[in-house]
């Protein structure tokens, strides 16, 4: 099978962790972000995720990915329970993360930025929706002072570093994606079991964190 990704969007990485967790082959293809034809010719529009099956035919959407490899290969491992609470704390999470994540993805050496124009393709499409990069980086402080206050709620909620609620489940395919964007900003104070986690779940499910290039 092959996963069309662009390496610093979340819901691939939802994609990749399922393979990684289930210690399944694949191949892993980075598209440029201003390669418009290319998914549109596969699903009809310009978004990744995409898997394509062995059968040769292609399959959108980051959590139809996920749940199609967990049940069609081996025994499923997502088996265990959710936690309203997780999906409460991302979602508060999800209210200004992307003032912190873009401005930073934007400098960052990623496969799908491997060309001028694709760069120029992302910073333009994304300052159109969140606002001027370099205005936002000025808010960064307050808004990590934000993110620490949701990291201190996430922290008393993780279970276990192999699985949030104790048995692998749907919410860490929803929660590491976050914390692994997350660790592209530069001077987060992690707590214990957050960073316990992220760095245990990196390493069970395949996808690195961005320490090394936190900016
Ligand atoms: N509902 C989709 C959302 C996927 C999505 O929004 N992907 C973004 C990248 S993070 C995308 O491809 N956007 C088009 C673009 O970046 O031009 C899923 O879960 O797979």
């Amino acid at each position: 099978m092959k996963l069309y990704v662009y390496d610093h969007c979340p819901y691939c990485v939802k994609a990749r962790m399922i393979f990684g967790l289930k210690k399944i082959p694949f191949e892993l293809i980075t598209l440029l972000n201003d390669d418009e034809a290319t998914p549109i010719k596969m699903i009809g529009q310009k978004m990744a995720p995409i898997l394509q099956k062995d059968d040769g035919s292609y399959m959108p959407e980051s959590m139809d990915i996920v749940h199609y490899v967990d049940d069609k290969f081996g025994e499923p491992v997502l088996s265990g329970k959710t936690n309203p609470a997780i999906a409460d704390c991302l979602k508060s999470i999800s209210e200004y993360l992307s003032k912190l994540l873009l401005p930073r993805f934007a400098q960052a050496d990623f496969c799908e930025f491997k060309t001028p124009s694709s760069r120029e393709y992302f910073i333009n499409k994304k300052q159109a929706i969140v606002g001027n990069f370099a205005q936002l980086l000025q808010q960064t402080p307050e808004l990590i002072k934000r993110l620490e206050q949701d990291l201190a709620i996430l922290d008393k909620l993780i279970q276990s570093p192999e699985a949030c609620n104790g048995q692998l489940s749907v919410d860490d395919i929803h929660l590491f994606p976050t914390l692994r964007g997350i660790s592209i900003i530069k001077g987060v104070a992690y707590p214990p079991k957050v960073d316990a986690y992220r760095k245990a779940m990196s390493h069970l499910c395949g996808v690195n964190l961005l320490d090394n290039i936190a900016r």
